[in-house]
């Protein structure tokens, strides 16, 4: 298989490290076994964990305000799929890429197919982009898209999805996912009823092209870049739109488009309920849109989270598969580190989750014990899984230390001389 760090490195590091893991593993084991817990199933779990990347998630993000290229950056969706490879060579966790058109410019479906299948990699759902008018276009999306009043613009954007579902087609890809900014900025711009109506309209003929085994998964977003309505707005909107359209329509949750202290875990569980949990978008979040790493401001919140899931699993809920993926504004870290931490986190997030003793919370609850069921939570998210994590790993030839294996083989530095500047690269964004 193709790689980009060199495995003798990776496993070379491992070995200055594998004998204070085992220590802390064993002692680790030893505690969860007077629980009656098994480590080596947490640990099996953690090795089958998988969370997948976005493609514009290795460029450097930015703001309105400006943005602060890293040398060395991806110029192009064969650079990113690279830096994609890093990310799961050293995390073993990440065998997945989401691209994103038509950031991700490709001339041969084929030949990108071929290098991420000798990567090991695959290609989850595709991101259509109907949020900003591309060179040339003739009618704008200005005012819209879906949901635009002006036939033209929503056709145009109709026939951009039809076409990224063929583009995903071509990849292996099982899942389109729909953002748009269609919104407005000032009351009474835009009639809230027959806006939504359109954009019902729209997605039926997208919904239509999906071939048998798709899916469709829509993703709301607060605000921005409408300031004052959006047409999906919440989660509200969106499983309507969802329940509206049909089975293979299904809501995806990105942490980071809620107001502030919104409950997201008992939305999860809403659309879980439903069936209508398509998959998420991980990521963290102070004020709003901010798109912090996964995990790095509210680790107790996608704790939560996957208890909502873990639940979901462990009842056998049905028609329950969600996609996990990471989407988040690397502003000031190298991207792949903070992906590669990030995808651990969600990871760890997991894995907390599961060591939850479900029989003894739904026992708390049916009596109404609200401190033993807190309790019980609070004990799995208190424990320290990272020697798990780490075992994951190393049994994947993967890296305990992640960053450490990173750094030391200067990957930005060995980039930006095998990846120029181009001045009139554009950036990426963040949906
Ligand atoms: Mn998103």
């Amino acid at each position: 298989m193709l790689r980009r760090i060199e495995s003798a490195l990776v496993s070379e590091k491992n070995e200055e490290l594998y004998s204070n893991l085992k220590s802390d593993y064993d002692a680790l084991a030893e505690k969860l076994a007077r629980d009656g817990i098994d480590i080596e199933k947490f640990t099996k779990a953690a090795e089958d964990f998988q969370i997948a990347v976005p493609s514009w998630g290795t460029g450097t993000g930015g703001t309105r305000f400006a943005r602060f290229p890293l040398k060395g950056e991806p110029r192009n969706i064969y650079e990113k799929l690279e830096d994609c490879a890093v990310i799961n060579e050293l995390s073993g966790c990440t065998d997945s890429v989401s691209p994103h058109f038509p950031w991700d410019k490709v001339d041969d479906f084929s030949a990108l197919k071929q290098v991420s299948d000798e990567y090991g990699i695959k290609w989850v759902s595709v991101n259509s982009n109907t949020f900003q008018d591309q060179p040339g276009q003739e009618v704008s999306y200005k005012y819209g898209s879906l949901s635009n009043t002006q036939a033209a613009s929503r056709e145009l954007a109709i026939q951009h999805n039809l076409d990224c579902i063929e583009y995903g087609k071509a990849l292996g890809a099982k899942s389109l996912t729909v953002w748009v900014g269609d919104g407005s900025n000032h009351p009474g711009q835009q009639h809230f009823q027959r806006a939504f109506e359109r954009y019902l309209s729209s997605m039926e003929k997208i919904y239509a092209g999906l071939p048998e085994d798709w899916e469709m998964h829509i993703e709301h977003k607060m605000f921005e870049p409408a300031f004052y309505s959006t047409v999906i707005q919440d989660w509200g909107s969106n499983i309507l739109a969802a329940m509206h359209l049909g089975p293979k329509c299904k809501s995806l949750v990105d942490l980071g488009h809620h107001a502030p202290n919104t409950n997201i875990e008992m939305i999860v569980s809403r659309l879980i309920q439903f069936k209508k949990l398509g998959g998420f978008h991980f990521n963290d979040s102070k004020y709003g849109d901010d798109d912090l790493d996964s995990g790095s401001l509210h680790p107790y919140q996608q704790f939560l989270i996957f208890n909502e899931l873990v639940d979901a699993e462990y009842r056998q809920q049905d028609e329950f598969n969600p996609s996990y993926m990471l989407d988040q504004s690397h502003n000031v870290t190298d991207p792949i580190e903070s992906l590669i931490i990030s995808a651990i986190e969600v990871q760890s997030s997991y894995i907390k989750a599961l060591l939850v003793n479900r029989e003894a919370l739904y026992g708390y609850q049916e009596s109404n014990d609200a401190m033993m069921a807190s309790l019980e939570l609070k004990k799995a998210f208190n424990v320290d899984v990272t020697p798990i994590l780490a075992m994951a790993r190393y049994r994947k030839s993967a890296a305990i230390n992640p960053i450490g294996a990173y750094r030391s083989v200067d990957y930005r530095a060995l980039m930006e001389k095998e990846r120029p500047r181009d001045p009139n690269a554009s950036g990426s964004g963040i949906v």
